[in-house]
C-alpha cells in the first residue's frame, strides 16, 4: 500500500569508456577491423538476440535456463541472499527461475539488476515487482565495464552475484580477468557469485550455433552496420556483407566476422574519413570463448575465486558455477 518497491538510479561509469566513435576509429580505420560486441544490441538487435535464443541451433540459453530450473533451489539455499545482483539482466527472464526459488523457500531478496537498456530493464523491474509480491527491484542503470566498484548496494547483507549468459565469453581473457576481479571486489564474507558459461564442444555444433539456418544471427550481425550507419552517419551496404563464424580451437573461441564480398568505400561522416574495404576483407564482431571445466576453473582462481559448486548440463554443454572467493 503505497510502498515503492521498483526504482532505479544511474550509475555513472568509474572510468571513463570509450564511445562509438573512439572505438570504431581504434577498430575499422584500417584492417584487421574490429568492433566490440556490445553495438549489436540496439532495440533491433536486441529482438533479434531474442529470436537467435528461440533457434533450435542456439542452444547456451536453453541449456543455461534448464540448469537454472534444475538447480535453482539449490543455489538460493546455499546462497541466502539478501541482495541480488545481476549483470547484464535483459529481460531478466532467467532470473525468474532463481525468485521461483526464493518463493517456494519463502526467502525473499532485494534485486539489483543492472544494465544499459533502461527501458527494458524498467518494464521487466514492473513486471517482477507485480508477480513477485515480496520483490523489491532497484534497477542500475549503466555499462557494467565502466566499473562496478561504485553501486549503491547496502554495506550490509548477504549478497548473490548473477552473470548469467555466456556474456564472460565476451571478453578476452585479460579482459575477463579483470571483470571477474572487479566482481571479486564486491563479495565479501559468504557472498556468492553464480557464473554461466558456455562449454567446448564439437566444431559443427558450436558453428551451427552461431550461423543458424533461417538466418537470423547473420541478421544480427549485418544489424551492427545499420547501427554505425545510424549512429556515425555511415553508408555501409549490408548487402555487401557475407556472415561468417568460425571455431578457432587454439584459442577455444568462436569468431564472428562480416565479410564483404566486392572492393567499395565507406563513408564515416561523424568521423569525417572514406575507408576503403576490398573484396574478402573481414570485419571482427564478436568473440565468445567457449571454456573446460579445466580453463573456467583455471580463469577463476587467477581472479581469487575459488569454485564452491558447478553445475553442469546432460553432456556438459554448459556450465553454471557458485563461485566464492
Ligand atoms: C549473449 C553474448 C553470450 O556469444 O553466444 C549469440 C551473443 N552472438 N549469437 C554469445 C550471440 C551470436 C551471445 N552472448
Amino acid at each position: 500500500l503505497g510502498t515503492r518497491r521498483l526504482s532505479s538510479s544511474e550509475i555513472t561509469p568509474a572510468r571513463a569508456l570509450p564511445t562509438l566513435v573512439d572505438d570504431a576509429r581504434a577498430g575499422l580505420l584500417a584492417p584487421p577491423r574490429q568492433l566490440p560486441p556490445k553495438y549489436f544490441y540496439d532495440d533491433y538487435g536486441s529482438q533479434l538476440f531474442e529470436a537467435i535464443c528461440a533457434t533450435p541451433e542456439y542452444y547456451p540459453s536453453r541449456a543455461e535456463a534448464s540448469l537454472l530450473s534444475r538447480h535453482a533451489t539449490q543455489i538460493i539455499e546455499r546462497a541466502a541472499p539478501d541482495h541480488m545482483l545481476e549483470l547484464g539482466s535483459g529481460s531478466s527472464r532467467k532470473t525468474r527461475l532463481l525468485f521461483d526459488a526464493c518463493d517456494a523457500l519463502a526467502m525473499p531478496c532485494i534485486y539489483w539488476p543492472f544494465d544499459v537498456s533502461a527501458q527494458m530493464m524498467l518494464d521487466a523491474g514492473a513486471a517482477l515487482v507485480t508477480d513477485y509480491s515480496w520483490l523489491s527491484v532497484h534497477a542500475l542503470i549503466g555499462d557494467y565495464t565502466g566499473g562496478i566498484g561504485n553501486l549503491p548496494l547496502p554495506a550490509q547483507g548477504r549478497r548473490l552475484i548473477v552473470f548469467l549468459g555466456g556474456t564472460l565469453g565476451n571478453f578476452e581473457p585479460d579482459q575477463a580477468r579483470a571483470m571477474l576481479g572487479e566482481i571479486v571486489g564486491l563479495l565479501r564474507g559468504d557472498d556468492l557469485l553464480l557464473l554461466g558459461v558456455d562449454r567446448v564442444k564439437d566444431t559443427a555444433r558450436l558453428e551451427a550455433a552461431y550461423d543458424d539456418a533461417q538466418g537470423i544471427t547473420a541478421e544480427f550481425n549485418r544489424n551492427v552496420l545499420t547501427v554505425l550507419n545510424r549512429e556515425l552517419d555511415a553508408d555501409f551496404d549490408l548487402a555487401a556483407y557475407r556472415h561468417r563464424a568460425v571455431f578457432d580451437e587454439q584459442r577455444a573461441r568462436i569468431e564472428m566476422r562480416l565479410v564483404s564480398e566486392r572492393d567499395h568505400s565507406v563513408r564515416l561522416g561523424a568521423l569525417d574519413t572514406t575507408i576503403e574495404i576490398t573484396a574478402g576483407e573481414e570485419i571482427v564482431t564478436e568473440f565468445s570463448h567457449k571454456f573446460t571445466p579445466a580453463s573456467i576453473e583455471a580463469l577463476l582462481a587467477d581472479a581469487g575465486l575459488i569454485v564452491d559448486t558447478h553445475f553442469e548440463a546432460d553432456q556438459g554443454d554448459y556450465s553454471l558455477l557458485l563461485v566464492r572467493r
